[in-house]
């Protein structure tokens, strides 16, 4: 398992925020992706998924409202729901990591759906994408494309 820490990017209001959760001694949430990677593009398809455990190690559950990244158009927050063993996937307003937990998005559950892809997202490649928290905090992460050969 690959434990990264990410770079945290705020806006000038959560930058105020933090500067006094700093100074009254509050530790700022920690999220923190693992074993994170986007589903190869299958040539002909109009989307694809991105996998990862989303593990929170702060005291404050994490809200995230809106995924974004430069390879993808649109990028929704999908559940995956058996109604008498059909699949289908719906659209989630906001996945919220637990304070101290952990969220795992992986295939026939949880995932992230890149649509409308911008470029081939071959095996190899990697995929900024952009995690806009309902804090205000974006949290920026790189994930490898994996080939649908791979387990
Ligand atoms: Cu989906």
């Amino acid at each position: 398992m690959i434990n990264v820490k990410f770079i945290m990017k705020a806006s000038m209001e959560i930058m105020i925020s933090v500067l006094l959760m700093a100074t009254t001694g509050h530790a700022i949430a920690e999220l923190y992706i693992e074993d994170g990677h986007v589903r190869e593009l299958i040539p002909g398809a109009t989307s694809t998924a991105a996998y990862m455990t989303m593990r929170n190690t702060g005291s404050e559950p994490l809200l995230l409202k809106t995924v974004t990244s430069p390879a993808a158009n649109r990028i929704t927050l999908h559940n995956t729901m058996n109604h008498n063993g059909i699949l289908h996937m719906m659209g989630m307003d906001t996945l919220i990591i637990p304070a101290a937990g952990a969220v795992i998005l992986q295939e026939g559950a949880i995932h992230m759906m890149l649509e409308a892809p911008v470029q081939a997202l071959r095996a190899g490649d990697a995929v900024e994408l952009m995690l806009h928290f309902d804090n205000g905090t974006t949290q920026t992460v790189s994930l490898p494309v994996r080939s649908v050969l791979e387990p």
